[in-house]
């Protein structure tokens, strides 16, 4: 980051009909990373935390609680849960989301990857997000994928999601990196690719946002972004929707079971029961 002022994420308000203005499908295009205020009200807020109930109750069989050296709070994170959790599902299935990520992603087929909640808890410092790229993780190949990320709290700057912008292009696919212990290597990394850059000797533009619930971040699965860990004294959460369009295929690389299903062929689109089509023309 070398000295570089953090400047904010483009924000823009989604239109009367909850579609996205054209200037932010631009943005997304150029800066690789939008911001969306106030695009879910209260009421869809209700609903993911009913969710939020639910999957750390038991229902998201895929949930991991960690609390990290020298913290007083743990961080928790749930992955794919929506066929579990029904309040997931009716916000992913029944809300105006997949009408925006449909236009976001600028694509004929809206197809559903997974749902990812991360709950930062109260005085968790130490749980970082090191820098990375989504893509990075999957077994796919194409670049039409995004990250819908809709913050649950108020989430000032300096504990906001940072972006390299312009990052994703060229689409230039970075070596996974490992967020339990960033030294160590990931178990899927793959050694053939370079590691991801280092922001703090970069030059870099990076971007961020404050955030209040409702907003939404979305990015491209290659746009470089990082977080710090959680110093405020309340909860700092966030649901995330992970969507894939035209010319994703599968490519059968190492990765979490989250990203595989059994019925996917090479080269060929991931359509399936796990990864849904939500929309097409
Ligand atoms: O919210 C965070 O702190 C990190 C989220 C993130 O990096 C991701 O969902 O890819």
């Amino acid at each position: 980051m070398k000295g570089n002022k953090i400047k904010d994420v483009k924000a823009f308000c989604i239109t009367r009909d909850n579609t996205p203005p054209d200037d932010a499908v631009e943005a997304l295009r150029r800066d690789g990373v939008v911001c969306l205020r106030n695009a879910f009200r209260q009421e869809w807020m209700n609903v993911i935390e009913q969710g939020i109930d639910q999957a750390l109750s038991g229902a998201s069989t895929d949930l991991d609680i960690v609390q990290r050296d020298g913290d007083a709070g743990s961080f928790s994170v749930s992955s794919h849960a929506w066929r579990e959790v029904e309040p997931f599902r009716e916000f992913i299935f029944e809300s105006h989301l997949a009408d925006i990520a449909w236009a976001m992603l600028e694509t004929t087929q809206l197809v559903l990857f997974y749902d990812f909640l991360l709950i930062k808890e109260p005085r968790s410092d130490n749980a970082a997000t090191p820098w990375h790229q989504d893509h990075s993780y999957y077994p796919l190949d194409g670049t039409k994928a995004i990250n819908c990320w809709v913050a649950l709290d108020n989430i000032p700057k300096e504990s906001a999601l940072r972006f390299m912008k312009g990052s994703h292009r060229p689409a230039t696919l970075f070596r996974a990196v490992n967020f339990d212990e960033p030294r160590k290597d990931y178990r899927h990394a793959r050694k053939d690719l370079p590691m991801p850059p280092d922001a703090a000797g970069s030059d870099m533009p990076i971007l961020a946002s404050a955030m209040s619930p409702g907003d939404m971040l979305i990015w491209k699965s290659y746009t470089l972004h990082s977080a710090p860990g959680n110093r405020l004294d309340r909860r700092r959460a966030a649901l995330s929707v992970n969507w894939v369009g035209d010319e994703i295929v599968y490519n059968a690389k190492p990765s979490l079971e989250t990203y595989r299903d059994s019925t996917l062929t090479i080269g060929k689109p991931i359509v399936c029961k796990k990864f849904p089509l939500v929309r097409c023309t």
